[in-house]
């Protein structure tokens, strides 16, 4: 027989959490209340909830693109084993990551802003009223914390400032983006009443705050603008703070790491250089001259790096399926391991999965732009796959593994 509660029970629980968590707190001593404590410290009243209202939607806007973006390209180079990615259209993941990176940087200003309007609230007297008072003030320092370090961590990573980060990039950015998100909808289902009557009575009121709010949404703007031509080509010109921009570096696109960089300029330039493919029918091993004997087929695609710049070329080389072919794999159903000549590194391998490895586009480049391929480009041979994230785009290719998914 299934037991249930006593109501009464239950209700006398309910209560006594309520109570609990609504207890009034003592309120610290007066004597502490000093420098921004004390009383009148903040005479201008910045924070009006019209305008934290609507700073507060953009910024909502711009970090809900951010994770959204973020967790796919977190979901692209880790792919857990439910996780499937086509390879088409060739520029998704072209525009998704230029979106990830952009609303980032025009975050930027808007969180700025929006702290600037509300820190008074962080010195409210007494600290905190209640438990819940102070959960929810808890709730919020975590989010400026969190938000603070997600647009500060991704800003260094494309400055390719790692000095002030002792811990590795993309895992710290990756974890804190959940916290960011958690912390986030409680912020806004907490705040939802006080957004909505604000933005329903309409006008941020009074002319210094419209400016805030104006600056606020031009500096957004303006960042957008000096800094998307790293992907959007017609824009390089005005793209003053890009790092990067689509026509400049050997051969017209830029590079991420060089050969030198990596390690490879001998191995890379070896007359004895091999590449190994690896398949059902065992190893097989081709240098330049059997791989440039084997039909060639030309792509225009994109490289288009997690940090946000993206550049198109015309690639041409060998197709991957023809060459998984050769050692006996079936182009439909094999995903192919890149093994790069770099002695070690974290892009030193990637995978292919199926939908790559089948696309016609997949090609094991040797020319770029139509020449051969530059040594800081990947020379003898490297891979380039439609709708891929550059990380995964293996340079300096060495040996070729297909294999049958897990
Ligand atoms: N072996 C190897 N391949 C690599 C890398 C690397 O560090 N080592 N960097 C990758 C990154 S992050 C990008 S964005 C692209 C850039 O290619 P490019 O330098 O030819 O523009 O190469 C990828 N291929
Ligand atoms: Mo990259």
């Amino acid at each position: 027989m299934v037991r249930h509660p006593d109501p009464a029970v239950i209700g006398r629980l309910r209560e006594r959490l309520a109570r609990y968590w609504l207890t009034p707190l003592p309120a610290p001593p007066e004597k502490w209340r000093r420098g921004p404590w004390r009383p009148g410290a903040f005479p201008s009243e910045r924070r009006s909830s019209g305008l934290t209202s609507r700073l507060g939607l953009w910024l909502g806007l711009a970090f809900a693109i951010c994770f959204v973006t973020g967790l796919l390209s977190h979901l692209i180079q880790h792919p857990p084993g439910w996780f499937w990615w086509p390879s088409r259209p060739v520029r998704l993941y072209q525009v998704t990551q230029g979106l990830h990176v952009a609303s980032g940087l025009a975050a930027a200003p808007l969180l700025v802003a929006k702290l600037w309007a509300v820190y008074p609230r962080l010195f409210a007297w007494p600290p905190a009223r209640s438990v819940a008072h102070a959960a929810e003030r808890g709730g919020v320092a975590l989010l400026v914390a969190a938000a603070l370090f997600q647009v500060v961590s991704g800003i260094l990573n494309i400055a390719h400032r790692y000095g002030p980060m002792p811990f590795f990039f993309t895992t710290g950015h990756y974890w804190v983006g959940w916290l960011v998100a958690g912390a986030l909808l409680i912020h806004v289902g907490v705040q939802l009443p006080v957004v909505r009557a604000a933005l329903r009575r309409g006008a941020p009121v009074s002319p210094d705050r419209r400016r805030l709010l104006v600056g606020a949404g031009a500096a957004a703007g303006l960042i957008t603008l000096v800094t998307v031509g790293q992907t959007v080509r017609p824009l390089a010109p005005i793209g003053v703070l890009a790092p990067r921009r689509p026509g400049d570096g050997p051969q017209g696109l830029p590079v991420n790491k060089t050969a030198a960089a990596a390690g490879v300029l001998a191995v890379a330039r070896d007359p004895g250089y091999r590449m190994i493919l690896a398949g059902p029918l065992g190893e097989r091993r081709l240098d330049l001259a059997a791989l440039a004997a084997l039909p060639q087929h030309t792509a225009v695609l994109p490289i288009a790096c997690v940090e946000g710049w993206s550049s198109t070329a015309t690639w041409s080389g060998v197709r991957l399926r023809d060459l998984v072919a050769l050692v006996g794999a079936d182009p439909e159903g094999t995903e192919v391991e890149v093994e790069s000549l770099q002695a070690g590194g974290r892009y030193r391998v990637s995978v292919v999965a199926p939908p790559h490895v089948r696309d016609p586009f997949t090609l094991i480049a040797l020319r770029l732009n139509g020449a051969i391929l530059h040594v800081d480009h990947g020379y003898p041979a490297r891979l380039i796959a439609p709708n891929r994230p550059g990380v995964l785009q293996t340079k300096w290719v060495g040996r070729l593994t297909a294999r049958v998914p897990a």
